[in-house]
């Protein structure tokens, strides 16, 4: 891996955004993954290394972190702050073709249920992972999520639910996915959900954390 794919990993991994950006403390004056994702596609190097050298491995160390109690949450955020930066100027190339995303995540909070926190983490890293993310929010529709499956064919659905009471409205989500759209894999996740909810209720993956979404996706 190029020494700059390196720094674009490493700024990621400790959220420096770029120069002027204050975090981490021990990173200040430096440039941040927005110089360095510049500067690497203006040395040539091509942009699904940027991604893929060096994003993704920033956001896949940062959630082996997260999961292991290692950094927190606003970690977590710095983080994707960062991939973002570095994520403008991939975007020309997402958008003429020249990087394929690895597919499409529809994300979304069921039924009932406005906590979102936790699911904005997961699309960050799923989204820093190299996919397309479509995130449709908090308090989600079973028809909704329906709409969304057609409008992007071959899309795997990402459904979190928070509370107990909204548990079950996942349950009828994933139900009536599963009639319409067999074929469909259901990744679901949240604080009350158990290995156990999801078989009882048909969905294909529990994931009790972000980087174990990002695990799923790349094995599925
Ligand atoms: Co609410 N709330 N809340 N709340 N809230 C909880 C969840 C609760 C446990 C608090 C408590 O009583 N101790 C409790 C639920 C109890 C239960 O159902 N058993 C509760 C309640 C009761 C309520 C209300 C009913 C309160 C009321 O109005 N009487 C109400 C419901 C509103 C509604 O949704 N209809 C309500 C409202 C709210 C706020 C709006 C004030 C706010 C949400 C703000 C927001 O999200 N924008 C809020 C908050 C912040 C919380 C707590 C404090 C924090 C939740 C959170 O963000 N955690 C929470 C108590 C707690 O957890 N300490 C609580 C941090 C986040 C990073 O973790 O969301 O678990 P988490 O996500 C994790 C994993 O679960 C996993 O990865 C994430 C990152 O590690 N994950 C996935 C999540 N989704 C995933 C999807 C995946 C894979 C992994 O694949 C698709």
């Amino acid at each position: 891996m190029s020494a700059l794919l390196e720094q674009i990993a490493h700024c990621v991994e400790f959220g420096k955004i770029n120069q002027q950006s204050p975090y981490p403390p021990d990173m200040k004056g430096q440039p941040g993954a927005d110089e360095l994702a510049k500067e690497a596609l203006e040395a040539g190097i091509r942009p699904e290394e940027v991604l893929s050298g060096g994003l993704v491995v920033g956001m896949q160390k940062v959630g082996v972190k997260f999961r292991e109690n290692k950094v927190f949450v606003p970690q977590v955020l710095m983080s994707a702050k960062s991939m973002a930066a570095a994520m403008a100027h991939l975007k020309p190339f997402f958008a003429s073709g020249a990087i394929q995303r690895k597919g499409t995540v529809i994300i979304g909070t069921v039924a009932g249920d406005l906590h979102d926190i936790g699911k904005n983490l997961v699309s960050m890293m799923i989204e820093g992972g190299g996919w397309e993310v479509v995130d449709l929010g908090v308090d989600v529709s079973t028809e909704k999520f329906i709409e969304s499956i057609e409008q992007y064919p071959g899309c795997i659905l990402g459904l979190s639910a928070l509370l107990t009471t909204t548990m079950v409205n996942m349950e009828e989500t994933v139900r009536e996915i599963k009639a319409k759209h067999p074929d469909t894999r259901v990744m679901i996740g949240g604080a009350p959900l158990t290995e156990d909810f999801k078989n009882s209720i048909g969905a294909d993956y529990y994931s009790p954390d972000p980087q174990g979404a990002v695990e799923y996706l790349e094995a599925v």
